[in-house]
């Protein structure tokens, strides 16, 4: 079980263009003249530096983004929203709802979401095309397992909540979500095992705010943030072939992304396809919840690259890179999401 829940390795060797170290100079600089030094991707942030980041960009751009809560996690931590919108999320564009960080040990995740967040608040000149969208995004989605994953258990992946008659703790929230819950393999009814699916669907409060976000932002494009296996996945995937009647576009979609990263940087290969199929099937997971039950018609799984062999621990001196990678996607995703 353990041994499928680790995509297998991708053995690339990491492969620096000159132009890749062209924009990384170009980065650095930028981040100088803008004057804000203290932000700097060269660290893993921990729970209350996500939260200042945030508050510091809404009181330094407060027409681009807004913050609030989205409600509290088991332990009490805020699950804050950060709202970007050039329009004052007045309706006018589609929306692009993401949430990184809801399996706690996947910390590149929620890393290349406050990326994508500093790109669009803090350089949205460079970026208009990607802001004909209104973004909705969760950056830490499991903030009680995160920080279990800093302060005890590297390798933490559910949520905190106690479970009646076992010292165990936490439920994996990615077999939690309400839809064909506990149907096939790679979900437990052990609290001890690490895909626990809980006691009953949506057991998880955090499970309960992203659904109900499914529902009252009404986005046309969703994106689940995990680590790691270098995938863009498609429902459903609760099951080896059960077909999406929306399985065409979400292929056509993925390898249009996949091809932009690519374009952008030879050495990274983004595989497109059915989470079952490409990786193994996984029921209660957020992107079938998003599909099946929330009528989403593009929802995806993005599993992002570990930039060699490390894992679920790329060195922190590779975030910017993996980041700068999968912001290419992250923008491809923007721009079809505003022809739709
Ligand atoms: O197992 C998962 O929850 C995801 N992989 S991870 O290594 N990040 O744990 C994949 C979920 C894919 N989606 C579905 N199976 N529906
Ligand atoms: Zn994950």
């Amino acid at each position: 079980m353990f041994v499928y829940l680790m995509p297998p390795f991708n053995t690339h060797i990491l492969l620096y263009s000159v132009l890749d170290k062209e924009q990384e100079v170009n980065e650095e600089l930028r981040a100088r003249s803008m004057g804000r030094s203290s932000i700097s991707f060269d660290h893993y942030f921990r729970y209350d530096e996500i939260t200042q980041f945030l508050h510091g960009l809404v009181a330094e751009f407060p027409s681009l983004i807004t913050v609030e809560t989205a409600g509290q996690s088991y332990q009490g931590r805020e699950l804050w929203a950060a709202k970007i919108s050039t329009s004052n999320f007045d309706g006018t564009k589609p929306v692009i709802l993401i949430d990184a960080g809801i399996h706690a040990r996947e910390w590149i995740a929620p890393m290349s979401i406050l990326f994508l967040i500093h790109e669009l608040v803090e350089h949205s000149a460079d970026h208009p095309e990607m802001l004909n969208v209104d973004w909705y995004i969760i950056p830490m989605a499991n903030p009680d397992g995160y920080e279990n994953s800093h302060v005890s258990d590297r390798m933490w992946r559910k949520t905190m909540s106690t479970n009646n008659g076992s010292a165990c703790l936490g439920t994996d929230p990615n077999r939690n979500f309400d839809f064909q819950w506990q149907v096939g393999t790679s979900t437990s009814d052990n609290p001890c095992a690490i895909t626990y699916r809980g006691p009953n669907p949506n057991s998880e409060v955090e499970v309960r705010i992203i659904s109900n976000l499914m529902h009252t932002v009404n986005p046309k494009c969703y994106l689940a943030i995990h680590s790691f296996g270098d995938f863009l996945l498609y429902p459903y995937g609760y099951q080896l072939y059960i077909d999406n009647p929306h399985t065409d576009n979400l292929q056509i979609l993925g390898t249009r992304v996949s091809n932009a990263i690519r374009a952008r940087y030879p050495h990274r290969s983004y595989k497109v396809g059915n989470s079952a199929h490409e990786l193994y099937p996984a029921s209660g997971a957020s992107d079938d919840y998003a599909s099946g039950g929330a009528g989403i018609a593009y929802s995806y799984t993005v599993e992002l690259t570990s930039g060699g062999s490390t894992g679920f621990d790329p060195p922190p001196s590779s975030i910017q890179q993996i980041s700068s990678e999968i912001f290419v996607g992250y923008r491809e995703y923007a721009i079809a999401t505003a022809e739709m």
